[in-house]
């Protein structure tokens, strides 16, 4: 069934997603299991395909869409087990400027609001502008900056100085991630957390709420 899936989302067949996946959930498979097994690997071997010049905008569109019908269905289930244990802390969350995956970014959303945490998500294509008024009026203790191509990181540094020159800098902890994300340009822009996944920005998050 996960390698069915698979191939749905890769032929961008979203009538069939929709079928599979709702049979996967019917069946008793874990709608994790599903995003991590099936839908992660298809959306990332369709960008290697995509790299390798087989795929074409037009199949990647297809199988980016294909993932996100999976993720409607999915998600809800994920969210829907919230533990016990609720946060006190707001975590607000976006893709940088210039960018539109939201793929990983809405799954970091999810793990987070299933695991407790208030999230504010503003989207994809998010000004640095909205994410200093949003940390004003609303003031997150978290704020995670998601950016999936090389030419929209430098964004993610935009955001944090912007937030230096408001003086909202101290008052926030900052993560950031995405594909080309690593530990070592996190550090290098001055963000406090890097989390290569939502397993890991979960556990980090909650580690420093205490
Ligand atoms: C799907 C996809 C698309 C879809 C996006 C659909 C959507 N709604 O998101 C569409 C088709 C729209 C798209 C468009 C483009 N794409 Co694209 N895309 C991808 C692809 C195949 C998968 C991304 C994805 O969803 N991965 C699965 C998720 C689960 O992984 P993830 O995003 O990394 O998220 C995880 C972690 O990174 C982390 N994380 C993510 N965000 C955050 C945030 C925080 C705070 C934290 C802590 C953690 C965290 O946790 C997540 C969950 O575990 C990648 C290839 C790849 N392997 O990354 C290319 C890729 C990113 N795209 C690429 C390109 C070039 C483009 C386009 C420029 C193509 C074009 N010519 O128009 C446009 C850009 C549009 C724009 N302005 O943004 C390149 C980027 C190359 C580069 N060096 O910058 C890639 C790498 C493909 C490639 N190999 O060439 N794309």
């Amino acid at each position: 069934m996960l390698n069915q899936i698979k191939k749905a989302i890769l032929e961008g067949e979203i009538d069939s997603v929709q079928d599979l996946v709702k049979k996967a959930l019917e069946e008793g498979t874990d709608a994790l299991e599903v995003l991590n097994k099936a839908c992660i690997p298809a959306v990332e071997k369709a960008g290697l395909l995509f790299e390798a010049g087989d795929y074409f905008l037009p199949e990647l569109i297809a199988a980016g869409e294909a993932t996100k019908t999976a993720m409607d269905i999915l998600l809800p289930e994920v969210k829907g087990r919230k533990e016990k244990w609720k946060s006190v802390a707001t975590f607000l969350i976006g893709t940088v400027e210039g960018d539109v995956h939201d793929i990983g970014k809405t799954i970091v959303a999810s793990m987070l609001s299933a695991s407790g945490f208030d999230v504010i998500d503003l989207g994809i294509d998010v000004s640095t502008e909205k994410f200093v008024e949003t940390v004003r009026e609303m003031k997150p203790e978290f704020v995670g900056l998601s950016a999936l191509l090389t030419s929209t990181m430098p964004k993610q540094k935009t955001v944090i100085e912007a937030l230096k020159t408001a003086g909202l800098r101290e008052d926030v902890k900052v993560f950031v991630g995405g594909a080309p994300v690593t530990e070592s340009w996190a550090k290098s822009i001055g963000a406090d957390c890097y989390a290569q996944d939502a397993v890991a920005a979960v556990k980090i998050a909650k580690r420093l709420i205490g």
